[in-house]
């Protein structure tokens, strides 16, 4: 069974001005794509099993089969973390979670921050539940809560190619942003389930 990119969930220029479609062309149509294909090619080349499903083959792997299928799972999860006219404080089940966990949503922001700022080098910043209680992480490269024992709620990229075209070095104003005017709170509220 080929691996398949997902469907965006919006058009490639929905999240204008906050992301512009040249930076969805080449995150989604040139880096999200090249895991699918890299994948496809293990799967092809008898390096990964077919028959899993990509949770399966991402639990079971290592090195660079592991590395692709966690690529692809992360930015499909990524894109449906954002939404156009999203962001700000959260509604529903996640908002009272978050105040019941960290406090108050200020507190979650902040502590979400600096955990994609804190991140050296390429990786990712997470909600998660661990435990029955959410929890802010960041992993690299592709790490991903999945092979943590932890359920993904809502995540941010800050490899510098999810950035660089719109914001240049400026990773703060790009998680900033994501939160304040991008995250899909909908998505976490059917994560945390
Ligand atoms: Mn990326």
């Amino acid at each position: 069974m080929a691996i398949t990119l997902p469907s965006l969930p919006y058009a490639k220029d929905a999240l204008v001005p906050y992301l512009t479609a040249e930076t969805i062309e080449f995150h989604y149509g040139k880096h999200h794509n090249a895991y699918v294909v890299n994948l496809n090619k293990f799967i092809d080349e008898g390096k990964a099993d077919g028959t899993k499903t990509l949770e399966q083959i991402i639990q079971s792997s290592d090195g660079p089969v592991f590395n692709n299928a966690a690529q692809v799972w992360n930015h499909t999860f990524f894109w449906n973390s954002m939404k156009p006219n999203g962001g700000g404080e959260p509604t529903g089940a996640i908002a009272a979670k978050i105040i019941a966990d960290f406090g108050s949503y200020a507190a979650f922001r902040a502590e979400f921050i600096a955990a994609a700022v804190g991140q050296f080098g390429s990786g990712w910043a997470w909600l998660v539940l661990d435990g029955g209680k959410l929890k802010v992480t960041k992993t690299a490269n592709a790490d991903l809560p999945l092979v943590h024992g932890q359920t993904a709620i809502l995540t941010v990229d800050v490899w510098e190619h999810a950035y660089y075209i719109d914001y240049r070095n400026l990773r703060q104003k790009w998680v900033e942003t994501f939160l304040d005017s991008l995250a899909n709170w909908d998505f976490a509220n059917a994560n945390l389930g």
